[in-house]
């Protein structure tokens, strides 16, 4: 198939699925063309089917707001035009699937190109879309309608679909397709975490990690006090890794915890697969999490997850079983946890085996990927004229 994505290329997780996504599609033989404002930052530019449209938005000094969303859209009609698409598959609903349905439309009409063509669009929805942006007066109907308009809709988990479903009133399909994770590239390799372990923590030290973005609904500051209160009674290190809006509170709640010296902050990092097996734990006490990818990618590493009990959250983390599930804000009960479990080897030991079994067994790409192939395919047998 001739694919085109569109996703925020820059950090986060409906750019890091997209990007994924679109890598082992190329790999399986399709042609994926990404039609975004930048290269995504997880690809190298070398990877064989993997084309890239750069979308450039001209300023003029009467636009207070350079229209993104109408360049986006032209170039998604240019590039289905010019190389045949198939299919557009766009992640995160605002504006992507409302400039989708631009170039669906603009391609079936003549004023367009000479010869009128059929292009579906596909839109996954990953979470903040809808549960944050979505809901904005401002945003709610254009989403709402651009989502109707979609030839194919797919939910990141369950509770994202419900979600949908409820806050926007959408009636017709939502498929679900979980987010998945590359079980060879995020391992742990025991080689490799000999040589780097040492420089973010001693060999009686624990080492906790934290990704995101930082942003409020990661609650990064909780990860903070977690550690702080881990650090008291065991040594331990913390490696965070990302950046955002929150990034200076966590720097001074460390400073008034007297634990800054403990914590590694890593910034954004691209080889987050070797980062992430130099941890025995993950902190992600987020507000919201529609999947929770950085839980995952942790997890196919061995590194089970402290983690709050919310949106698709208990979809991915089974409590006491793969890792372990707290009510948001609970940082005492967070860190109570993490000890005890970090004091009784046997039990982290299992819990950590438990937790790559999962990333294999149910959300490893080889089986994830089909199911988007499929979809695929159901789409535009659907929409053949
Ligand atoms: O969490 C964010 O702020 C980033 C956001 C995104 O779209 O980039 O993440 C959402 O999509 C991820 C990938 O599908 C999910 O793993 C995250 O759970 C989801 N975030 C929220 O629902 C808050």
């Amino acid at each position: 198939m001739k694919i085109g994505i569109t996703c925020y290329p820059t950090y986060g997780g409906s750019g890091v699925v997209a990007t994924e996504l679109g890598i082992e599609l190329a790999a399986r033989g399709h042609q994926v063309h990404f039609i975004t404002s930048s290269q995504p930052f997880r690809l190298t530019g070398r990877e064989a089917n993997i084309h890239f449209h750069e979308v450039s938005v001209s300023t003029y000094p009467l636009f207070e707001y350079p229209p993104y969303d109408l360049a986006l859209a032209t170039r998604m009609a240019e590039v289905a035009d010019f190389y045949s698409l198939d299919l557009l598959h766009v992640h995160y609903a605002i504006p992507h699937s409302v400039s989708a349905l631009l170039a669906s439309q603009m391609l079936a009409s003549h004023s367009f190109a000479e010869r009128r063509r059929n292009l579906p669009f596909i839109t996954t929805l990953h979470g903040t879309d809808i549960t944050l942006v979505g809901l904005d007066p401002s945003y709610l109907p254009i989403t709402r309608f651009a989502i109707e308009r979609s030839h194919g809709v797919t939910a990141i988990s369950s509770h994202l679909a419900d979600r949908t479903r409820e806050a926007f009133g959408i009636t017709g399909e939502i498929e679900v397709i979980r987010n998945f994770v590359n079980c060879d590239v995020y391992a742990r390799q025991p080689d490799l975490v000999a040589e780097m372990r040492p420089r973010f923590a001693s060999a009686n030290e624990h080492l906790f990690v934290h990704l995101s973005n930082f942003r409020a609904v990661k609650r990064v500051l909780d990860v903070v006090e977690v550690f702080a209160r881990v650090a008291r009674v065991l040594p331990s290190r913390l490696m965070l890794i990302g950046d955002g809006p929150d990034r200076s509170a966590a720097e001074h709640l460390a400073l008034r915890h007297g634990v800054q010296d403990r914590i590694h902050f890593l910034g954004k990092q691209d080889n987050v697969n070797e980062l992430l097996p130099l941890a025995d734990l993950m902190i992600m006490p987020s507000q919201m999490e529609s999947f929770g990818l950085a839980a995952l990618e942790a997890m196919a590493c061995g590194v089970p997850a402290i983690a709050t009990r919310v949106g698709g959250v208990p979809e991915l983390i089974e409590n006491h079983v793969n890792g372990l599930l707290f009510e948001i804000g609970d940082v005492d009960a967070m860190a109570d946890g993490a000890i005890a479990l970090l004091k009784a080897p046997d039990r982290f030991q299992a819990m950590s085996q438990a937790a790559r079994r999962t990333a294999q067994d149910r959300f490893c790409t080889t089986r994830i990927i089909p199911l988007y192939e499929e979809y695929y395919q159901r789409v535009l047998d659907r929409n053949a004229s």
